[in-house]
């Protein structure tokens, strides 16, 4: 298989020729017209006539397209994919180098200083890549979302991407999920991805977007109706004229962050601006077979007609009279109007000084997003105004870079005073060795970034994090205040004239096509088996993987109460990122910082808990390794939505190195669900959601009944009180048949090694 900088054409074309007949079954089995997310699903399954298609009940086995995967969770991916014993990926894969590059200085100097700091690593994805057949991108090459949308998502495609923010590709009619690297595994050993049937929302877009509102405001207001869970097992479809009339990037933008909401990924259908941004991208091939195929890429007719009869909800905007909005702090679905939020903050005491502006990331940073947000830097300087507080600016990929520098778009932000940092996540993911703040101070920012869980950028858990459009990031940061409505409001020039900012101009694509850039593709060798791969044995960034021990049969008796969350607990509250994304490919270092962040149930405080062993409070990795050394089972408890944002798998399975036998929540969220399964660790939820309230700090935990594990069954939980009283609860689990096969095995991976072996 060869894996070039861009999906070939030929594989497209074979998606393309299935469409007839698979849409034919689909519409047959499912008694009648398709909306796009199904009809892209049935022509991917493994085997359309008899896979069970209940809505958010039953699990298929589906066939993408391609895979792709980010530094931070490549790692680990590829060495789950090393012990499986094949010699190449069986799906086209690629490797992007974006999450590692830490913001300091610029793009230049901070890339010079990532390549030197992370080269044990950057050597071990590239060697891996070229030994297995994967295409690699190398550092400086942009944020995998962006160039994923550049090269390689076409409409009517399937993709997985070791990212929650995969469905971004869903902005050009790709159905793009985020999975964990085990899922990747799966299918890079040529085995079918296994996941729900999911339920269907559609959002119907009327009207146009006028004023300040932009694409981004459309998924901060599905963010607010739907909440941080209301997605979760659903793929959102957007429909109808509105749809039509945003950009196929704005789409992207919007598509990216239902990754917010918990949804299985988001979609819009293929229309004239995808093909425009096909074609601008050199892929005029593509945007020709879509063509020829274009009543495929769309729903049927019937659903938009109708969308309650297809949908399970369906959510109305009129885009004429979107404001524009802005979410947060601490959570991405606290939302309201722009002109609101300064009389919220006076109410909550949030500082108003606004510290830091930030304008880019996977969900923003398209050329046309620069150049939106450039257009009103040109206005401020020609105006008289400078820029209150430090701007950041981060291109979505070297392509988008060179483009904006030819165009003179970096010049318009640098004349504010902004620095321009290299094409990567940075401060997104914490990769900000920030210096004009320090922790302990209340401060607010605003990005154009799409999470904001606390200690998220900067790692200071006192800053106040804000989402919103790049526009908005930016008229806030001249202004210097959170209550500033860039919409009714004037600012003070340098001559003292009351100045009003001009709306932000968009060009929806360069008029001089896009400036490639530097290459930074790395295609693999015709035959890659003489490539080594090395993993030192002393290294304290890589580690190889020691498969986890298969179930031994026997209830799971007497464990501890390792952790009881209270709050959000989020994949960045399990497995902090930032510093700690220096030890993603060693299991045993990055362990070190398992449930940091989380905030202990009993006592509110943050990351530290009881240890059984000698009744001490210590932090939870180490009461976690000191219960791995002494072969003492635990369970870790959670509230709502557990394991919320990320698809990191590093929150299942330190747990699961360290010993974890069960997780029992509320509610989960769907990456991270799966993710715990995959890992060997049973996932539960409380059958009556007081239980929770049930369980003490030196309680002891059995899940009993085990040899019955089955689909649709209780699991029976027995709590032990130090007094010796006993209770029983009820726990519900979504094992399917298959995969209870990899709780018994020990892991997922363990299933395929056992195939590959045989
Ligand atoms: C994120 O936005 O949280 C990340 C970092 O991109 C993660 C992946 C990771 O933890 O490596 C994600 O969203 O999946
Ligand atoms: Fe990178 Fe941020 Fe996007 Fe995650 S959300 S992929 S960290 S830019």
């Amino acid at each position: 298989m060869t894996v070039a900088a861009s999906t070939p054409i030929e594989l497209i074309q074979g998606v393309y020729a299935t469409l007839d007949e698979h849409l034919e079954v689909g519409r047959r089995r499912m008694g009648g017209p398709l909306t796009l997310a199904e009809k892209i699903l049935v022509n991917h399954l493994d085997n359309p006539e008899d896979a069970a298609l209940e809505r958010g009940v039953s699990y298929v086995d589906l066939r993408p397209d391609r895979v792709a995967m980010q530094d931070a969770t490549a790692q680990m991916a590829w060495l789950q994919f090393m012990t499986a014993g094949l010699d190449e990926v069986q799906v086209p894969t690629t490797t992007h180098c974006d999450h590692l590059i830490q913001a300091r200085d610029d793009g230049k100097r901070d890339l010079a200083a990532a390549v030197d700091g992370n080269r044990e690593v950057y050597d071990f994805l590239a060697s891996v890549s070229a030994r297995y057949g994967a295409g690699f991108w190398k550092p400086g090459s942009g944020i995998i979302h962006q160039v994923v949308l550049e090269q390689y998502a076409f409409p009517g495609g399937m993709m997985i991407g070791t990212d929650s923010h995969t469905p971004n590709a869903g902005g050009l009619g790709m159905v793009a999920v985020g999975v964990g690297g085990a899922d990747a595994v799966d299918v890079m050993t040529g085995f079918p991805w296994n996941v729900r049937w999911p339920k269907l929302i559609g959002v119907h877009l009327t009207g146009q977007l006028n004023g300040w509102a932009a694409p981004k405001d459309v998924i901060l207001k599905v963010a607010d109706i739907l909440t941080v869970t209301g997605g979760t097992g659903a793929i959102v479809e957007y429909f109808g004229p509105g749809a039509r009339s945003l950009s196929a990037t704005g789409k992207g933008t919007i598509c990216n962050m239902g990754a917010e909401i918990g949804a299985t990924t988001s979609l819009f259908a293929y229309d004239d601006a995808v093909s425009r941004y096909l074609k601008s991208t050199g892929r005029e091939a593509v945007a020709d077979a879509a063509d020829a195929v274009a009543h495929h890429l769309r729903a049927d007719d019937e659903t938009e007609a109708n969308p309650e009869a297809f949908f399970d909800q369906v959510i109305e905007i009129d885009l004429s009279t979107l404001s524009p909005h802005i979410n947060g702090p601490h959570t991405p679905d606290l939302a309201r109007p722009v002109a609101e939020l300064g009389a919220e903050a006076e109410r909550e005491g949030w500082p108003m000084v606004v510290s830091a502006g930030l304008i880019g990331s996977c969900t923003n940073s398209s050329y046309e997003d620069i150049t939106r947000a450039a257009s009103i830097a040109r206005d401020a300087v020609a105006k008289g105004l400078t820029a209150k507080a430090p701007l950041l600016v981060t291109p979505g990929s070297e392509q988008v870079r060179a483009t904006i520098e030819r165009d003179g778009l970096l010049a318009d932000f640098e004349a504010l005073g902004a620095r321009v940092l290299a094409n990567a996540c940075g401060p997104c993911i914490g990769q900000w060795d920030r210096q004009d703040m320090e922790d302990g101070v209340p401060n607010s920012i605003v990005t154009s970034y799409n999470r904001n869980f606390p200690k998220r950028n900067d790692g200071y858990a006192t800053t106040h994090a804000f989402v919103t459009s790049p526009e908005t990031v930016i008229a806030l940061t001249i202004a210097g205040r959170l209550d500033f409505d860039p919409a009714s409001d004037t600012l003070t020039n340098e001559a003292g004239e009351e100045v009003r900012l001009a709306v932000g101009a968009g060009e929806e694509l360069p008029a001089a096509g896009f400036d490639p850039g530097e290459a930074t593709f790395q295609a693999p060798p015709e035959d890659g088996s003489s490539v080594e791969v090395y993993v030192s044995p002393t290294s304290d960034r890589l580690q190889l993987l020691t498969p986890f021990p298969a179930w031994d049969g026997a209830d799971l008796t007497d464990l501890m109460v390792l952790v009881k969350a209270r709050d959000k607990c989020t994949t960045d509250h399990i497995s902090m990122a930032g510093p700690w994304l220096r030890y993603r490919g060693h299991l045993e270092n990055i362990s070190g910082n398992v449930y940091m962040g989380v905030v202990n149930a009993f006592t509110g405080e943050v990351g530290t808990g009881w240890d059984a062993t000698d009744g001490g409070t210590r932090p939870y990795p180490e009461i976690a390794r000191r219960y791995h050394e002494a072969g003492i089972g635990w369970v870790a408890i959670g509230d709502e939505n557990m394991g919320e944002g990320s698809s990191r798998e590093h929150a299942a399975m330190e747990p699961r190195f360290r010993g974890a036998k069960a997780v029992i929540a509320r509610s989960f969220a769907r990456i991270h669900e799966t993710n715990l399964k995959k890992q060997g660790v049973l996932p539960l939820t409380f059958a009556d959601r007081d239980d929770y309230d049930r369980i003490g700090p030196e309680d002891r935990v059995s899940v009993v009944g085990l040899d019955g594990l089955a689909p649709n069954t209780p699991v029976e939980v027995v709590i032990t009180s130090p007094d010796g009283t006993t209770t029983s609860i009820t726990t519900n689990h979504t094992y399917s048949a298959n995969q209870i096969e990899w709780f018994k095995a020990g892991s997922a991976l363990n299933l395929i090694r056992q195939r590959t072996d045989s």
